[in-house]
């Protein structure tokens, strides 16, 4: 009954979300400001500067712009240096599958990452090619919990939302994706994930005809 299926990355394509966690988490520290697994969920799918003023609320200083902007680079470094070595090996099992259920079916795969770093890692998991159409997290104003990125992803495929489903494994995506008025299958436990229509641990319980 759909059209679409658009994919986040960081968390259900690939563990990236472990790797921006060690990122902020380095640079938490280095601030003096505590940091855990538990509150690092609220950061999955929020964007690097958004994700940095959370950090910094729970610190006990303000911080100009500039220094913002600085800290913000120094996470990506420590980022992009986790991301350097990672290979198709990398792939979450049952991603690579799912990605072939949904072409095989004949419908559209989209990308909807607000990571700037989305296209380096697709291309260091060897699977650009598996998508219709990607979306430029730098072309987005509004990172999730807003919808504009699973809208924008849609409209690029030239399927109407209603026809999308979208699968997620935050919070902040799967209000993105329910918002932009789409399907949402979560992946990670039902009880984070309350606003998903439908949840599963991984790719792997993935499947088309549940849904
Ligand atoms: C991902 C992560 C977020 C991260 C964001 C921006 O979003 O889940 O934790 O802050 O990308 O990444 P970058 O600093 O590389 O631009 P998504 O939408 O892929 O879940
Ligand atoms: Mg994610």
């Amino acid at each position: 009954r759909f059209k679409a299926v658009i994919f986040d990355l960081d968390g259900v394509i690939t563990d990236t979300a472990h790797y921006h966690y060690l990122a902020w988490k380095r640079l938490a520290e280095s601030e003096g400001v505590p940091f855990d697994e538990a509150f690092n969920e609220h950061l999955k799918g929020v964007d690097r500067m958004g994700s940095l003023d959370l950090i910094l609320a729970r610190g006990s200083r303000s911080y100009t712009q500039d220094e913002k902007l600085a800290l913000a680079d120094t996470k990506n470094r420590h980022y992009q240096q986790l991301i350097a070595t990672m290979t198709p090996d990398d792939l979450l099992p049952g991603a690579l599958r799912a990605l072939e259920e949904v072409r095989a079916a004949g419908l559209k795969t989209g990308l909807a990452s607000v990571s700037k770093n989305a296209f380096t890692v697709l291309d260091r998991l060897g699977i650009r090619d598996r998508f219709d159409y990607v979306v430029d997290a730098a072309r987005i104003a509004n990172s999730k919990p807003h919808p504009e990125i699973f809208l924008t992803a849609a409209q690029n495929l030239g399927v109407a939302p209603g026809d999308c489903l979208g699968v997620e494994d935050a919070v902040a995506g799967v209000a993105s994706i329910k918002d932009a008025g789409m399907y949402a299958v979560g992946v990670g436990s039902p009880e984070v994930l309350t606003r998903a229509d439908r949840v599963i641990p991984s790719l792997q319980k993935f499947s088309l005809q549940d849904y």
